[in-house]
């Protein structure tokens, strides 16, 4: 049986603040000229951190556990919101007390988890936020498998939060006892520095300025990002 959930727009009823809706869903990110990576024959999410010892998980043995179904709306940071998806797969909480739980070092205490895709793309989420009802570890877009440009083979949607949280191509989670350390940050990092939340409600687009403010300068690069996947066809 699957559980399904009605999340952020209908139950609002409107659009989170500084977002507007488009009538498509875009390929969307910093690197989009490289194409989607190529899924490896047997996917597997490798878990690490915080357990007694780093194991995978294929991604078919999602097919075994309780299947959860989203229907939610997308919201990139940029401002544009692709409404009405429907994802289906785990919910993360489910995933996270049959697999993960029972392999966590003893006595650990988990506090965040890091996704990281095959593009090596990351998000640092909160144990909070990631256990969140809606939260799900998505195979499938609107009844088909995930496709290359959306995230294949499996995907971290968390529709409560910006598009830069929900990892396409995901392959990697790390459990953490405290918030990892960021890596080499670039310039792209301290201009689109994100939130450690990332709530769409409460607008946390950026790490230190208020989201009000940022807006100008997210639509000024949503217009040309989604121009430039308008004409590649996506
Ligand atoms: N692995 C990976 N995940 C990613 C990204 C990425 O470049 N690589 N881009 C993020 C951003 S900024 C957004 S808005 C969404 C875009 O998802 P879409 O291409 O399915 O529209 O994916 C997010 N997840
Ligand atoms: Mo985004």
């Amino acid at each position: 049986m699957t559980k399904t959930m009605t999340t952020t727009t209908p139950r609002h009823g409107r659009l989170p603040p500084g977002q507007r809706a488009i009538d498509w869903f875009p390929r969307f990110g910093v690197d989009t000229d490289t194409p989607p990576p190529p899924v490896p024959a047997d996917p597997a999410v490798e878990i690490g951190g915080a357990v007694a010892e780093t194991f995978a998980v294929p991604i078919s043995d999602l097919a075994t556990l309780p299947r959860r179904r989203v229907d939610a709306d997308f919201h990139c940071v940029s401002g544009w919101t692709a409404v009405g998806l429907q994802w289906d797969g785990v919910a993360f909480a489910d995933f996270y007390r049959l697999r993960i739980e029972p392999e966590l070092r003893p006595g650990a205490v988990i506090t965040h988890f890091e996704f990281i895709g095959l593009d090596e793309i990351r998000a640092v989420v909160t144990l909070g936020d990631a256990l969140e009802d809606d939260v799900l570890l998505a195979d499938h877009l609107d009844g088909e498998p995930l496709s290359p440009d959306h995230g294949a083979p499996l995907r971290f949607v968390s529709p409560a939060q910006y598009g830069y949280i929900n990892i396409k191509h995901l392959c990697r989670i790390r459990v953490h006892t405290s918030v990892p350390r960021r890596g080499r940050r670039t310039l792209a990092d301290v201009l689109l520095h994100s939130h450690p939340r990332a709530r769409v409600w409460e607008e946390e687009r950026h790490g230190t300025l208020p989201g009000r403010l940022v807006r100008p300068v997210y639509g000024v690069i949503a217009r040309v990002l989604l121009r430039k996947a308008r004409s590649s066809g996506r």
